[in-house]
């Protein structure tokens, strides 16, 4: 059985602390859990696993002083997102600017944060006037440009990303002035040369899609394990964790983390956020929240993952929606700075409560609407969709989904029928059962089940489209049916309940 089934009362936004309160006692005397979750920010949380929680930040938004705020009391750690490039910290050959960079590190030392260099050697942001060089002055150029913003930053700096992104994705070498002057060496010298500026500093190699196991991810490993049989100076790779909604999670990421730490190599998550195509709704919502938790959860369970840092909290700033056209929401907070379920999901990962934005119900919901043009006529048509929202498959055999409606006058006895659902109606199992005491709007309810099959992390069943009639064919009044509505798109539905091995897992019965 994998599906985690909480019965913790969920609270409301808003709800008065005392009451809060007073729901965690009444649990507590009845007999159910008596500690309640750890709170705490999420750095917090993480930190009483050993590991770090952080955000990038960006110069331009630190005068927002409710951002600043949140960013400076959540996060432990902050990377610059663009202050310690090559283009701005040297735009002209030799003169050196650190004054962007500096405000970054003042801000983490005024707020008890460590700080991610980023970065000292990439193919982007680089002035022009490195890629214009002759090759043969290239490496000159480049020791120069570590050896100085190392030195800088030398106890400011606790970790830095020395090379950045420098695979394809067939896991060939980038293309880059780097290489070119120094074929793949550039990246041994790049990290002795840091080593010898800061001795102290945790140096990486980091990039993206190297998430999970694949031929971006292989070309790193070759490359680490190569510089660590080599003797060079590195400590950790940075998986930069730009993960989208449409692209699925990444393959096998815990086990492709291990492979790195079994090298003796530190792993971070350096960058994550989770974008989707707009509008945003319930279900990529669900599937974001699934992968923030399924990032968390992978670093927690590698012991050599020393921390995890989003690309930004907030909506408000992401790098997203400038990059990709229609595509944002990939944060955990949104632009009025206001936690997400995806917050949610990566608090109770790290073992904390779920801060009470009610967007982590658990481990499964269910999404309803109506398909009836009628109220009144002789069928109910719902269309239901059950959606794993939890870091677990759900193995749907287990579970079953209740949609609650009276029977008005008439036969006691129906026909079901599943018309249409992507995952197959003979797999999908339907029957009316009587309520044993009628509720208000609920003598019958409507039960689903499954026959075989598991829903992953963050799926959906996709649409089942039900209905049912009484044998004799009379009508039905649904205006006053507990869990009918008369929305013709799909929502989450609370008053459709769903339970798994008998126990209810979401919505509330009537
Ligand atoms: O967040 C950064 C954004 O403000 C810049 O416009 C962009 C330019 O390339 O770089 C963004 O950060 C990138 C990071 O440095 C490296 N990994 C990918 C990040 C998102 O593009």
């Amino acid at each position: 059985m994998s599906l985690v089934k909480r019965c913790r009362p969920r609270r409301t936004r808003g709800l008065p602390a005392l009451l809060v309160g007073a729901l965690a006692l009444a649990t507590t005397l009845a007999g159910g859990p008596a500690t309640a979750a750890p709170q705490g920010t999420l750095h917090e949380l993480a930190a009483a696993q050993g590991k770090y929680f952080g955000s990038a930040t960006d110069n331009p938004e630190l005068p927002d002083a409710a951002y600043a705020a949140t960013l400076g009391s959540e996060f432990g750690q902050i990377t610059p997102g663009n202050s310690m490039k090559w283009d701005t910290t040297e735009p002209v050959q030799g003169r050196f600017d650190f004054a962007k960079g500096d405000v970054v590190t003042d801000f983490a030392q005024q707020h008890g944060q460590t700080v991610r260099g980023h970065t000292l050697v990439w193919h982007s942001q680089l002035p022009g006037w490195v890629g214009s060089l002759p090759p043969a002055q290239v490496e000159a150029a480049m020791k120069n440009h570590i050896t100085e913003e190392a030195t800088h930053y030398r106890g400011k700096v606790a970790a830095w990303d020395v090379v950045n992104e420098p695979f394809n994705e067939d896991g060939t070498y980038r293309a880059s002035p780097f290489h070119t002057a120094m074929g793949s060496d550039y990246v041994a010298t790049a990290l002795r040369t840091a080593h010898a500026a800061d001795p102290d500093a945790k140096l990486y190699l980091n990039d993206y899609n190297i998430e999970g196991l694949g031929a971006k991810s292989d070309a790193m490993y070759a490359l680490a394990s190569k510089l660590v049989d080599e003797g060079v100076p590195l400590d950790g790779v940075g998986m930069q964790a730009h993960l989208a909604v449409q692209y699925g999670f990444p393959y096998e990421m815990r086990a492709n983390m291990q492979r790195f730490a079994d090298l003796g190599l530190d792993v971070a998550v350096t960058e994550l956020d989770v974008r989707m195509q707009l509008p945003a709704d319930a279900t990529k919502a669900a599937t974001q929240s699934a992968y923030y938790r399924q990032v968390t959860e992978a670093c927690l369970a590698v012991e050599r993952c020393v921390g995890i840092t989003v690309w930004d909290y907030t909506d408000k700033y992401s790098w997203v929606p400038g990059t990709f056209p229609g595509q944002g929401s990939a944060n955990l907070y949104d632009e009025n700075l206001t936690p997400k379920p995806a917050y949610d999901a990566v608090r109770t990962a790290l073992g904390g409560d779920d801060g009470g934005e009610g967007g982590d119900p658990g481990a499964l919901k269910v999404q309803y609407r109506s398909s009836d043009s009628s109220a009144g006529d002789n069928q109910i048509k719902p269309g239901l969709q059950l959606v794993n929202t939890g870091a677990t498959a759900a193995s749907l055999p287990e579970v079953t989904i209740r949609y609650w409606f009276t029977s008005d006058n008439g036969a006691s006895t129906y026909s079901t029928w599943c018309d249409w659902s992507p995952i197959g109606c003979n797999t999908v199992t339907h029957r009316v059962a009587a309520v044993s005491t009628p509720k208000a709007g609920a003598d019958h309810y409507l039960e689903v089940g499954f026959g075989s099959g598991s829903l992953a992390p963050g799926a959906t069943t996709g649409e089942i489209q039900l209905r049912l009639n009484k044998t004799d064919w009379s009508d039905f009044d649904e205006s006053d049916d507990y869990s009918h509505n008369a929305g013709t798109s799909y929502a989450d539905a609370p008053k459709v309940t769903v339970y798994a091995g008998g126990e209810l897992v979401w919505g509330i019965e009537p």
